[in-house]
């Protein structure tokens, strides 16, 4: 595959020209905590099985993505175990009898290190493939993932991931306002609640893709195939 020749995929609003050699594959919060049961999700009173959707259209993009040796970039919600990063608004919002940072079924709730705050086993990265550790919903906010982006020489993002509405509109969102183009594959992010999914998708694509485009992963796949 010539990495620079544009890649045309049927999208919405319109076709996006895909440049391998620019565009890398961001994963938000594919982790335990979210997706699996007993997990801070379903903690919260979520139907995980509403995300538990998104692993297999992940698990067939991923898998052509990196045979195709374009790069994939992870990041994973989750706070400091000294909880010095956690803003003590997040930490108090929803008034649940457990929060961020008290032990769950899967260790300590969102804290890095632990075994619920880990990606889930379906989508685990590779060695080498950058996990961005993220105390917010945004990926750009508190990290490095523009410094890495611009180092490797990234201007377009295909976002995939949980949930739509909260962790992957606002990096979308983010990305867009730092001049990035976003392609999100709608198979491949999830909501806990499928009004959220379906306008999560909705105001992405809206007015001519005022924050960037959306597609299926099989249009993606069959054209990197
Ligand atoms: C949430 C996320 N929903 N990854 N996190 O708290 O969307």
């Amino acid at each position: 595959m010539d990495m620079n020749a544009p890649l045309t995929i049927e999208a919405e609003p319109y076709t996006f020209e895909l440049i391998p050699s620019k565009c890398a594959l961001l994963i938000i919060d594919m982790q335990r905590d979210f997706l699996e049961p007993g997990g801070f999700g379903e903690m919260l009173g979520n139907d995980v099985t509403q995300l538990r959707r998104a692993i297999e259209p992940n698990q067939n993009l991923l898998e052509i993505w990196r045979a195709a040796g374009l790069q994939v970039l992870h990041t994973r919600e989750g706070h400091r175990p000294d909880l010095a990063d956690l803003p003590p608004a997040k930490k108090v919002r929803g008034k649940g009898s457990k929060t961020i940072g008290d032990t769950g079924p899967m260790g300590r709730i969102l804290i890095r290190g632990e075994a619920g705050h880990d990606i889930i086993p379906e989508l685990y990265p590779l060695p080498g493939e950058p996990v961005i550790d993220k105390p917010g919903k945004g990926a750009f906010f508190a990290t490095d993932l523009h410094a890495i982006l611009q180092n490797l020489g990234i201007t377009q993002l295909v976002v995939t991931g949980v949930t739509t509405e909260v962790c992957v509109n606002t990096t979308v969102r983010e990305a867009n306002d730092r001049g990035y183009e976003c392609l999100v594959p709608e198979d491949c992010v999830a909501s806990y609640f499928p009004v959220f999914q379906e306008m999560g998708l909705q105001m992405i694509k809206a007015q001519g893709g005022i924050f960037g485009w959306v597609t299926d992963s099989t249009k993606i796949i069959s054209v990197l195939n």
